[in-house]
Formats: C-alpha cells, sequence, structure tokens
C-alpha cells in the first residue's frame, strides 16, 4: 500500500515520521519518484500538476493537504471516480481561530489606528467599544467559519454567520442564501471572509458588497484572494468606507512587489499563513480515513466536485 506525497521540501519529514509512527504499514513515495504507479493507491497533495493524478491508475482517494479544494476542482482532468477528500484536522481548525480571532481583536481595538499614530508620534485615546456592541459576521460557517464564531463568542462579539444553508449555532445569528447576504453585511461591523473558492464565491467582495457593510467596517479575508475584487477594496478603503483590512490571500500569490497592499497604511499583509495544515494532527486524519476505506467504508470529508467544496 503506498501514497504518494507532494508537499513542500520542508514539511516533508513531519509527514515522514507522522505516518511511521501511525501506520508503518503505508509505503510513502515522493512525488519526483514514484516508482511504479501502479503501486500508488492514495495521493496526499497540494497543487499536482493538471492531469499529473491520471498516471496513477490504482488509486483509491486523493487526500488535499489544505481544507481548500480549488487547487485541485480546477484541474478538468482529475482521474473519474476518485474521491476528493478536503483536510479537516484539529491543528488547521485551532491555527484559523486564532488567526481571526487576533485579526478581529486587531480591528475591534482601533490597532490600524494606533499603528497610523504610532508612526506619526501621535499620542490620542479612542474610545473603547465593548465586544457585544461588535457585530463581527463570518462568511463560511464551516468547519473553520463555526469554530472561529465559537471562540468569538467567547468574547462577548455579538457574532452571525452567512452560509449556503440555515444554521443553528448557539450564540451565533444565521444568514443563509443570496438573499442573506445583504442583511448580514448590513448588520456586520467586521466582516472575516472564510468561504471556499468556488463560481458562486469568485468575485463576492466587489464595490456592491463591500457597500453593503455599515461606514467604518473592517475586512478579514482569509479564505481566497479571487474572492475579493481588489480594487474595490482598495477604493473602499481610500473613501474611508472601511477602517482597516487585514488580507491574508490575494489574487497572485506571492503578492507582487509594487501592490498598493503593502504599503497601505489601513492594511495589514500576511502571506497566507492563516492556519497551516499540522503533519502530526493531519497525518491521523488521512490514516483514519485510509483505514475506513481498507475496511470497505466512504472516507470522510469527501467533497462535491460539482459543487465546488
Ligand atoms: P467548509 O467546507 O467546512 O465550509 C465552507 C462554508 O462556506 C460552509 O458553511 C458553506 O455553507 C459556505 N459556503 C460555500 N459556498 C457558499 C455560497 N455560495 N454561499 C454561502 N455560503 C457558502 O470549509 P472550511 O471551513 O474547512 O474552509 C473554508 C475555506 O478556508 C477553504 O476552502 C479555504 O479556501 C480557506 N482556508 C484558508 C486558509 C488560509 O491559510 N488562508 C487555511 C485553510 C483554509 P454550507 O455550510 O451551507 O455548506
Ligand atoms: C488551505 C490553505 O486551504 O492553507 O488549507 O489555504
Amino acid at each position: 500500500m503506498a501514497l504518494i506525497l507532494k508537499t513542500d521540501i520542508e514539511r516533508g519529514d513531519s509527514w515522514y515520521r507522522a505516518f511511521r509512527t501511525l501506520m508503518p504499514e503505508l509505503e510513502l513515495r515522493e512525488w519526483d519518484q514514484p516508482g511504479n504507479p501502479e503501486d500508488i493507491e492514495y495521493a496526499l497533495i497540494w497543487a499536482p500538476p493538471r492531469g499529473a493524478l491520471r498516471r496513477f491508475p490504482n488509486l483509491r482517494a486523493i487526500f488535499s493537504i489544505g481544507a481548500g479544494i480549488d487547487h485541485l476542482a480546477s484541474d478538468p482532468d482529475l482521474p473519474p471516480g476518485v474521491p476528493v477528500v478536503r483536510m479537516v484536522e484539529p491543528g488547521l481548525t485551532a491555527g484559523m481561530s486564532e488567526f481571526v480571532v487576533m485579526s478581529v481583536l486587531y480591528h475591534h481595538r482601533f490597532m490600524i489606528e494606533y499603528a497610523q499614530q504610532q508612526r506619526a508620534h501621535v499620542w490620542r485615546e479612542i474610545e473603547q467599544i465593548p465586544a457585544r456592541r461588535r457585530r463581527v459576521g463570518i462568511m463560511g460557517l464551516g468547519v473553520l467559519g463555526g469554530d472561529a464564531a465559537d471562540k468569538l463568542c467567547g468574547f462577548g462579539f455579538d457574532v452571525a454567520g452567512w452560509s449556503r444553508s440555515a444554521k443553528t449555532r448557539p450564540g451565533v445569528t444565521s444568514f443563509h442564501g443570496p438573499g442573506g447576504l445583504v442583511p448580514f453585511l448590513n448588520r456586520t461591523d467586521i466582516l472575516v471572509c472564510l468561504l471556499p473558492l468556488t463560481a458562486q464565491t469568485e468575485d463576492i467582495l466587489n464595490a456592491e458588497t463591500l457597500a453593503a457593510l455599515p461606514r467604518g467596517a473592517a475586512v478579514i479575508s482569509v479564505g481566497r484572494g479571487r474572492q475579493v475584487v481588489e480594487e474595490d477594496l482598495l477604493a473602499a478603503l481610500d473613501s474611508d468606507h472601511l477602517s482597516g483590512a487585514t488580507l491574508d490571500v490575494f489574487r497572485t500569490e506571492p503578492l507582487p512587489p509594487d501592490s498598493p497592499f503593502w504599503d497601505h497604511p489601513k492594511v495589514v499583509v500576511t502571506p497566507h499563513i492563516a492556519s497551516m495544515t499540522i503533519a502530526e494532527t493531519a497525518a491521523e486524519a488521512v490514516v483514519e480515513n485510509i483505514r475506513r476505506i481498507e475496511a470497505g467504508q466512504p472516507p470522510l470529508h469527501v467533497v462535491d466536485l460539482a459543487r465546488g467544496y
């Protein structure tokens, strides 16, 4: 039983260590040295070249190293009938909630304004707003958005979520579907975008939807860069409709050196690190699924490629 691994070199060793402990009978093969392609039954990958997975005729499951599967869904030549499994693992979830909580608190506590004041050597207090009066809205109330919502509720924020289907999550006001979007945006002071990239969510943060946010709102973009129309976001920041933005994902990554976001006084830029899959805990999730498949059960967290997530 062999698994082909395509990851960055730095993280390769931790995957090897984790699988050796959890499932010593699983043979790991490197992407560039697959050996006999017929041996490969599982693939654990990030962004394979288009059509490349077709060379493994006995593939039983494709595991995405990340929660997002847009790097796979964009390949029209995936092997037909092989389930694609997204990454759901506690390390990735915890990391995202840390990043979202940190960023919400940053905007809530006026750190964009205080960073500007520091650069201008200005000592000025801004009146604090209690968390219960700050309306946080999370687009995408799935595994990651749901956990982040729970953590934000713990700070006392007024939290809402927007998803495709209605949710009943204690403490979180649910909006759903296209009809729920504008009412959701109208009540959101700090917006977190944690949607998967699909045909429906591409360009979803644009001039019209940003205008539906109250004046002074902040945007935290941690889903995918193509969900944001960057010129529209810049215009909303420059007109002071938005007070600030934390941007972790971009239309072009790495962010080009001449992007206006780098030096924008109201923007925090991070290099797509809001959360990372942790090999140690993620290998447990992959091994659990391999054991399920070997026992004739369907794997957990299979994505619907037609739906896009
Ligand atoms: P899930 O599949 O668990 O959740 C997706 C959520 O988005 C669901 O609530 C779903 O609604 C909602 N959704 C999808 N399409 C629509 C739509 N058209 N309208 C309204 N809501 C919609 O995904 P995860 O929470 O695991 O991951 C979310 C995304 O986060 C990933 O796809 C990835 O792009 C991004 N990510 C970014 C990282 C980073 O470092 N920046 C790290 C990890 C992930 P419903 O519940 O009704 O199906
Ligand atoms: C993911 C990511 O999808 O890191 O997991 O972006």
